[in-house]
């Protein structure tokens, strides 16, 4: 039999799959919106290829992500080709830029990315999640 929490979990996977697909055909993510400056945010970080910017609900005392300003079919993790690498590995090294800037090193941080229903991703534009300023930070975000 079907209990409620089964048919919750049905539902925010039907959920995901909907804003997986608009996001696939093009629909702009609230990220497209950031990068275009029609939803207000503070970049920390800016260059020809990506942004970083604080994340709207912090799982830690700093908690920024960085993303691609263009997705560039990258809506999860996942979706990645081998054309991707290069703006993979750039994202990465920018987070760790972006890390030290904001005074996580030596400290340190935890990078996390987000991939599907099953990775509890909610905005389906690739984004890396940077978390730290405190010690023995171990709550997934
Ligand atoms: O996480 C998506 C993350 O994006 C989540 O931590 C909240 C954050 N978020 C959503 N909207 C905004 C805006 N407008 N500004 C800043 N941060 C935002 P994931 O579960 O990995 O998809």
């Amino acid at each position: 039999a079907n209990t409620m929490a089964d048919e919750v979990a049905e539902s925010r996977k039907a959920a995901a799959k909907k804003m997986e697909e608009a996001a696939d055909a093009g629909e702009p993510t609230v990220f497209d919106k950031i990068v275009k400056k029609e939803i207000p945010s503070n970049f920390i970080y800016e260059d020809d290829d990506c942004v970083a910017f604080h994340d709207l609900s912090p799982q830690g005392p700093v908690h920024f992500l960085v993303i691609p300003k263009d997705r560039a079919g990258l809506s999860r993790l996942s979706k990645a080709e081998e054309s991707h690498k290069a703006l993979l590995g750039h994202l990465l090294y920018v987070a760790q830029q972006v890390a030290k800037q904001e005074g996580l090193v030596p400290g340190g941080f935890r990078v996390v990315i987000n991939d599907g229903p099953d990775g509890s991703q909610s905005v389906y534009h690739l984004h890396i999640h940077v978390i730290g300023g405190r010690q023995n930070m171990c709550t997934p975000a």
